[in-house]
């Protein structure tokens, strides 16, 4: 069960930059998750994402879950809370919320989540999670203290932390449906410091507010590893292909 989807993506990311497809079990139906999820992998996207921040029980997550398998790509869960479990997932993003005021989210969940997670048998992939600016309702329910959009040298920081603690992932969110994704410039300053520090591994993951090609585009140039949507899927599947083709070559539309 170790590193298999982990050793999957640090593979995939050798010969090109990654998306992941988010998908809200409290949102989003089993049927409509096969369908969303069948269309992410002809895509182009490396992985579905599972999770939500309300509202989601553990039976919903497994049978979206389930569907979502059926696309052949892994599933990976992106728990908003300990409920958002199932054990046909592939790994969880075990996460540690770095600028949460809430002991809850930087040390409590994480014990109750390690035993569920060994239960499951899942494997978990460690995984740093920057909140910044907007935040949405992730940012809301883990009070986070978002870093502020004009601070690329503080979300910087905060990613570098992230790798130095060792996470396999350092996840800069902006929160779901953000008016405005997390500024080039800090995912810029952050892959900079990551390199210098020699952590070439790790995935540096944008997500929140990205709808178009242009803005998927200028985060790949900036150096993310990795973009996640989730909203584009709910709201407008169609524009999936072309979003996933700006992130992956690093060119928007001309
Ligand atoms: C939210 O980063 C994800 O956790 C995706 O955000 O819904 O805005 O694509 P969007």
């Amino acid at each position: 069960m170790r590193g298999r989807v982990l050793s999957y993506l640090r593979e995939r990311r050798r010969r090109s930059r990654l998306h992941f497809t988010l998908i809200d079990p409290d949102k989003t139906g089993p049927g409509e998750a096969r369908e969303l999820a069948g269309r992410a992998a002809k895509a182009g996207s490396d992985a579905i994402l599972v999770g939500g921040s309300l509202g989601v029980l553990e039976s919903e997550t497994e049978a979206v879950v389930k569907e979502a398998k059926k696309s052949g790509l892994p599933v990976i869960l992106f728990p908003g809370g300990l409920t958002n479990a199932a054990k046909s997932a592939d790994a969880v993003l075990f996460m540690t919320i770095l600028n949460s005021d809430d002991p809850y989210y930087t040390g409590i969940i994480q014990v109750q989540g390690a035993l569920l997670t060994l239960k499951l048998g899942l494997e978990a992939i460690p995984t740093v999670y920057v909140i910044v600016g907007y935040g949405g309702a992730a940012g809301f329910m883990a009070r986070a203290r978002p870093v502020p959009y004009e601070k690329p040298e503080l979300v910087a920081a905060h990613a570098l932390a992230g790798a130095m603690m060792g996470a396999a992932i350092v996840y800069l969110e902006a929160g779901s449906g953000a008016p405005r994704p997390v500024p080039p410039e800090s995912v810029a300053l952050s892959k900079k410091l990551l390199l210098k520090a020699g952590y070439d591994d790790v995935i540096l993951t944008v997500g929140g507010g990205v709808r178009t090609p242009e803005a998927a585009a200028s985060l790949a140039e900036a150096g993310a590893d990795a973009l996640v949507t989730g909203t584009l899927v709910e709201e407008d599947v169609g524009s999936l292909p072309e979003v996933i083709e700006a992130f992956k070559s690093g060119r928007g539309r001309s």
